[in-house]
């Protein structure tokens, strides 16, 4: 027998002020429903000290499943900085919400750990990427943005400068729309608390990957050559991968695994954006970044720790990640 109505508008009543709540420890909102991202802490670029050019003179620390980490993972790699910054993996707890360290690092079992011993105020969150020094014992840097300009401009980098001059003003333009519309954009759709917030950052999402689908495929007319006449064109119009295309590719990856179930971004699936795909596939068969793609860590982290948007916590199957990257996009109907 079906429940009386009574009862069902108070449990939903219930449930809807307890999913407020659990929101609010997922992030801040404003008084519109807006996801707010919080504040960093370790946040402001600083002077590269002597251990730049010293073996594991600095250890970047990243997650996984984690979009912003993912930004400064690829840069690491496609500046050959193995030989001088070493990478240390974190995973996340479920029940404690937070990360943790295989083993423990530096004393600390759990990346809190490391932040209060890095000085970091009470109540801050202890976010990945961070940057930090084992000498100076203390995190350097943990905001993404400008952590993947430190790694670009780390003295000993040897793969290709990811933010050349010549297109300076272009890099710039795309990643701070990204940032706001695309990165943080996802963010917006599946941490909303109303329905006015998630339309409004939906649609700043998906006006913003038919801009880039266009700039690129623009780009694909009219390919500048690199050095070595290879690559390219890229999001920025650079004969090389730029910044640009290091930000926009942790989210884009995610796009069909994460964020379309999810965060309800589903309006237009990437396959019905070509440029976009092509430039996806391109990217993923750039040296070393498949290596940075765990997508059975994606679901299982999302889908298992995000429990106000899935208190069920059961991870659904996703489709393979080699038929997300594929040369061509499916052929359309
Ligand atoms: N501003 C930071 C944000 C990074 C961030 O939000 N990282 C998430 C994972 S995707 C995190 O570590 N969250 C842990 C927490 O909030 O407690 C950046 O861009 O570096």
């Amino acid at each position: 027998m079906a429940p009386p109505a009574a009862l069902v508008r108070g449990v939903r009543h219930f449930w809807h002020c307890q999913w407020r709540q659990l929101m609010a420890g997922l992030g801040p909102a404003d008084a519109q429903g807006r996801y707010v991202r919080p504040a960093p802490v370790f946040a402001t670029l600083p002077p590269l000290s002597a251990d730049a050019g010293r073996p594991g003179g600095h250890v970047l620390i990243v997650g996984r499943s984690c979009p912003w980490a993912h930004r400064a993972w690829i840069t690491w790699t496609l500046r050959g900085l193995q030989p001088w910054v070493d990478l240390q993996l974190v995973e996340p707890d479920p029940q404690a919400g937070r990360w943790r360290f295989p083993q423990p690092f530096e004393g600390c079992a759990t990346l809190l750990d490391l932040y209060r011993r890095s000085g970091a105020p009470a109540g801050t969150r202890a976010t990945v990427p961070a940057l930090y020094s084992p000498r100076g014992q203390t995190i350097v840097l943990s905001e993404s943005a400008r952590l993947i300009e430190l790694l670009n401009a780390w003295p000993q980098a040897t793969g290709p400068d990811l933010a050349p001059e010549t297109h300076r003003v272009a890099i710039e333009a795309w990643r701070q729309r990204l940032q706001g519309e695309v990165n943080d954009g996802v963010y917006r759709c599946g941490f909303a608390r109303t329905q006015a917030a998630y339309d409004e950052a939906e649609a700043a999402l998906f006006q913003c990957l038919e801009d880039a689908d266009r700039s690129l495929t623009v780009a694909e007319a009219n390919p500048s050559p690199g050095p070595e006449g290879v690559g390219g064109p890229w999001l920025a119009g650079t004969p090389q991968p730029s910044l640009a295309d290091v930000v926009l590719f942790p989210t884009l990856i995610r796009l069909e695994m994460v964020y379309s179930p999810l965060f309800g971004c589903s309006r237009r699936p990437l396959w019905q954006f070509p440029a976009l795909w092509r430039w996806r596939s391109r990217f993923y068969g750039l040296p070393g970044v498949a290596a940075t793609c765990a997508s059975e860590h994606w679901r299982r982290d999302y889908f298992g720790s995000l429990f106000p948007l899935h208190p069920s916590g059961i991870v659904p199957a996703g489709p393979d990640l080699s038929t997300l990257v594929q040369a061509q996009p499916p052929a359309l109907p």
